[in-house]
């Protein structure tokens, strides 16, 4: 493939496997769908291989490891989706916070917003292809290379939760730094979530346009507001982004599906999935039966095994997926497990994991 011929985001090569996109519209499948959160990451040897010796952003910067990376998953297992490998802190570095990622530790923020006046140092007007083209440029190629074996899906973190990063400066357990701002400043703080979702909206809309095939948004920290929080700063953020991404889409003849999957949020499944997204994500704590029930059968679910289900033996796990598929159905569904792998987990689990799915959910369906 020329040089010329992979830049472009056109002339992709066909899809053959669309499973996953016509399961997230609730249309009829052979088999569940199923893909892992963090399917490209460090369980993997030949991921630690490529990553090795390599700052972690500056990888995120190079679409040719983002594409060998993204690939990675799909040589070893019968996936149904890929995911682009890049990272949701990219958004607070296109505003200008310095992020590094520190072995050990995680992501961190030297300078992290301590005060409503530290808006100022954000950039306000983000020109989304010019920080962050070298995400569209690795969807691009990747689309490409990927030759239409699965759909790639490209991603963004929720305002709140990149919200919570930036006062936080990293990780937290308590978010009580970022919390601390929706109680004693919440005009700040919506100004910041407003801010946020204007670059999402964009970021989401270009890499449409570079070729990701789906979307999810990540609310990962939805699980440390309670329901009002939740309905004040979160849920509406989620909303606007859904709304203003579809009617761009629509300007450009364009539609493609959107996944929100918000952490330990239970009691907004309601709410979530009447929120303009076709699929809903859960995490492991939400019993399928109970959100099959409150989502009503408007939207597809996603999820949720307990991604430590994977340090079972290989026929236990092939047991919870048969009863995880029973639960939710196989018809508007999309197999993963509640959260990311682990980096300790034993790639031939995940294998096991992917292939219990396909083969109980094909059986499922014939016997239907
Ligand atoms: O060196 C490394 O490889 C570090 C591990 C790692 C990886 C593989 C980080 C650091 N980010 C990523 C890639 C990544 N991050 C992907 C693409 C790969 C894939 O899923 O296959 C995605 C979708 C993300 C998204 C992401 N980053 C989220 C949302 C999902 C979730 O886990 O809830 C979050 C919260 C982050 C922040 C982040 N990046 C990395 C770490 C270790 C963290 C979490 C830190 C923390 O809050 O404790």
């Amino acid at each position: 493939m020329s040089d010329a011929a992979v830049i472009l985001p056109e002339d992709f090569p066909q899809l053959q496997n669309d499973t996953f996109l016509r399961a997230a519209r609730r249309e009829e499948t052979e088999h569940v769908p199923v893909w892992c959160m963090r399917q490209a990451g460090r369980y993997l040897p030949e991921f630690r291989e490529t990553r090795s010796g390599k700052d972690f952003f500056e990888t995120c910067r190079s679409p040719e490891a983002c594409c060998e990376l993204t690939l990675q998953p799909l040589r070893r297992f019968p996936l149904d989706a890929a995911i682009i490998f890049s990272d949701i802190l990219v958004i607070p570095q296109a505003m200008g916070m310095d992020v590094q990622m520190v072995a050990g530790k995680g992501p961190t923020f030297p300078e992290p917003l301590k005060e409503p006046e530290d808006l100022q140092r954000l950039q306000a007007n983000v020109d989304v292809s010019k920080e962050l083209g070298y995400v569209f440029k690795a969807i691009t190629l990747t689309r490409h290379k990927i030759q239409g074996k699965v759909p790639l899906i490209g991603f963004t973190g929720a305002p709140w939760t990149l919200m919570s990063y930036m006062i936080e400066g990293g990780g937290s357990n308590t978010h009580s730094k970022a919390k601390r701002w929706l109680y004693r400043h919440p005009d700040a703080s919506h100004m910041l979530l407003r801010m946020l979702t204007d670059v999402i909206v964009q970021y989401l809309l270009g890499q449409v346009t570079a070729g990701a095939q789906a979307l999810q948004v990540f609310e990962s920290h939805a699980g440390v507001l309670g329901p009002e929080e939740f309905g004040e700063f979160s849920l509406p953020y989620l909303r606007d982004i859904a709304r203003r991404v579809k009617e761009g889409l629509k300007k450009e003849g364009q539609d493609v599906p959107m996944i929100v999957f918000a952490k330990d949020a239970h009691y907004a499944v309601e709410d979530l999935s009447q929120s303009h997204y076709e699929v809903v994500g859960l995490d492991w704590t939400i019993d399928p039966r109970s959100a099959r029930e409150r989502s009503g059968g408007r939207v597809s679910l996603q999820g949720n095994m307990d991604p430590c289900a994977l340090y079972a033996p290989k026929g236990r796990i092939s047991d919870i997926v048969k009863k995880m598929l029973e639960r939710f159905g196989t018809k508007g569904y999309i197999a993963n497990l509640g959260h990311g792998l682990y980096p300790d987990m034993d790639p031939e689990s995940v294998g096991a994991f992917v292939e219990a799915v396909h083969q109980h959910s094909k059986r499922m369906i014939e016997q239907l």
